[in-house]
């Protein structure tokens, strides 16, 4: 079965609808025919600011999202990224391999720095795409499930494959990313030409934990476009059809036929049928969560068993890499 790899960062309690329409519903999806291994990526996640109580209770509240979301984890690996010592192994030989230049072009990189400031921007952010260039490598992957902000660092994390096999002998499978078209990004409710994310202030971000009457008062006041047609047009409406991307998304209905339904109808109709089925999705996920969460020892049991599959399928590749670029192995 080919090889999946995918990771979202433990930098907040929930996930928002973004990471789980752009990436969580395509893991799952995918489990059935491939081998996957899904990442709670903590080392990323200290390359911003952290407290540590709180990374530890995120962690747990990330992999329980996943759980709760539909990862198998008799079918998928689920693994937090400390717990495999060869990412960071890896990584320090990614670094190496890439250019100066070449790592301070990525847009993630410049963005960030840019928002954070240049004298509070850490190495780690820098050097955030060699790590997850690792992460992905390590398992031979051939399919990256992300959504399109991950495009970039997916193109050089091909490139060091490419480097890394032509200059030292085939080492690296080089993958292939897979984006949804549909989901690949969700916009943020009230400013819809950026993405939904946790750094956008306001209150344009669907949390999935939090309160559901929250989140259905949040949908029902998105900004929504002139005109009153409900039509699926991204540059002309591109309030009305995030939220169309969102019910077609959830409800599983094509957004022709969703156009279809709400002929004669407006906006409010949209919104508040969006709110009803983002709340009968979010009330059972909820409580999956709870319960997840509730159960810390069964919880690092899974995590346990996770990473001891992915020690040896990362192990194997990291051996060859230290032996390809003249490491001595330890005697
Ligand atoms: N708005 C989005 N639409 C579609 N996919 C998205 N992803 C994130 N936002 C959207 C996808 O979610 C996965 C996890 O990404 P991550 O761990 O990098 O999450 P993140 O970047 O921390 O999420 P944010 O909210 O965007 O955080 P900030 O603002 O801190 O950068 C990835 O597959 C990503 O593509």
């Amino acid at each position: 079965r080919p090889r999946i790899f995918s990771g979202m960062q433990p930098t907040a309690d929930s996930l928002h609808l973004g990471n789980y329409l752009g990436a969580l519903t395509s893991w799952v999806a995918l489990q059935d025919t491939h081998d996957a291994f899904y990442c709670v990526v903590d080392m990323h996640s200290i390359t911003v600011e952290f407290e540590p109580e709180v990374l530890r209770r995120r962690s747990r509240a990330t992999a329980a999202q996943f759980l709760a979301g539909g990862v198998d984890p008799e079918r998928s690996t689920l693994l937090l990224q400390s717990h495999v010592a060869a990412h960071a192994e890896l990584s320090w030989v990614m670094t190496c391999l890439t250019g100066f230049g070449e790592a301070s072009r990525m847009t993630q990189f410049k963005d960030k720095s840019q928002r954070i400031g240049a004298d509070r921007t850490g190495a780690g952010i820098f050097a955030y795409p060699m790590l997850m260039a690792a992460d992905i490598l390590l398992y031979q992957t051939d399919l990256v499930p992300v959504g399109e902000d991950q495009r970039q660092h997916l193109e050089l994390t091909r490139n060091l494959a490419q480097r890394f096999n032509s200059r030292f002998g085939q080492t690296f499978v080089v993958p292939e990313p897979y984006i949804v078209k549909q989901t690949a990004k969700i916009y943020d409710l009230q400013q819809p030409d950026k993405q939904m994310s946790k750094s956008l202030p306001g209150p344009g971000c669907l949390y999935l934990l939090d309160d559901p009457k929250a989140n259905a008062k949040k949908i029902r006041s998105a900004v929504t476009d002139t005109g009153r047609e409900v039509r699926f047009d991204p540059a002309e409406k591109p309030g009305v059809s995030n939220l169309l991307t969102m019910l077609s998304a959830l409800s599983g209905r094509e957004v022709a036929a969703l156009e279809e339904d709400y002929t004669g109808k407006g906006y409010g109709d949209l919104k508040k049928d969006l709110a009803d089925v983002f709340v009968e999705f979010v009330t059972p996920f909820r409580e999956r969560v709870q319960a997840l969460v509730g159960d810390t020892e069964g919880l690092d049991a899974i995590l346990a068993r996770g990473a001891e599959r992915a020690r040896a399928v990362a192990g194997e590749t990291l051996a060859a890499t230290y032996d390809r670029v003249g490491f001595l192995p330890a005697k």
